[in-house]
């Protein structure tokens, strides 16, 4: 694949990705301020959003910064180095999410309201920051506002019928 050095050249980026603590996680970077993922294993495995709305910058040649707030309270700042297959991720859970994992398990778009009453409901404090390095081992482009790469829910296998080429998006 062709080297992803400017932010126009990381727009449409579609990455799987490994956390060093086992968990996986997919990105498609849907615009210059929207993302889709999914969740495919870890605390959250199973949960997937589309339409997230983030901030999005180019640090360097080839180094991206991805950072947003979700409608559960968790805040994420990633930094993305699509040229050497990795990146560095932080992930501030409110205490809620810790405890009650499974309330943020579901397509998150049909429960907004789930969410913002879920973040008042229960506690926020202390946080539950998980700081780790992922190698990216799946990378494509799938070109600016795709609303099919992610557009099902995670399910055992999918990751291996995205890279045979089984599941498409076009
Ligand atoms: C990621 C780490 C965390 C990511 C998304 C999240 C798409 C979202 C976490 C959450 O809201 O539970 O690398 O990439």
């Amino acid at each position: 694949m062709n080297e992803i050095n400017t932010l126009e050249e990381f727009l449409g980026s579609h990455f799987i990705y490994t956390y060093a603590n086992g968990w996986k996680y997919e990105i498609y970077i849907k615009n210059n301020d929207t993302i889709d993922y999914r969740i495919h294993t870890g605390m959250v495995g199973g949960r997937w959003v589309r339409d997230q709305k983030v901030d999005l910058v180019c640090l360097t040649k080839g180094v991206f910064k991805v950072c947003w707030t979700e409608p559960t309270g968790t805040d994420v700042s990633l930094d993305f180095i699509p040229n050497e297959n990795k990146l560095h991720g932080v992930i501030f859970f409110p205490k809620w999410v810790h405890e009650h994992p499974e309330i943020t398990v579901r397509y998150q778009n049909d429960f907004i309201d789930l969410m913002e009453e879920s973040r008042l409901k229960y506690e926020t404090y202390p946080k539950y920051v998980v700081p780790e390095f992922g190698e990216i081992f799946f990378k494509s482009n799938e070109g600016l506002d795709n609303q099919k790469v992610v557009s099902i829910a995670p399910y055992d296998g999918m990751i291996d019928d995205m890279i045979s080429g089984k599941l498409k998006f076009n």
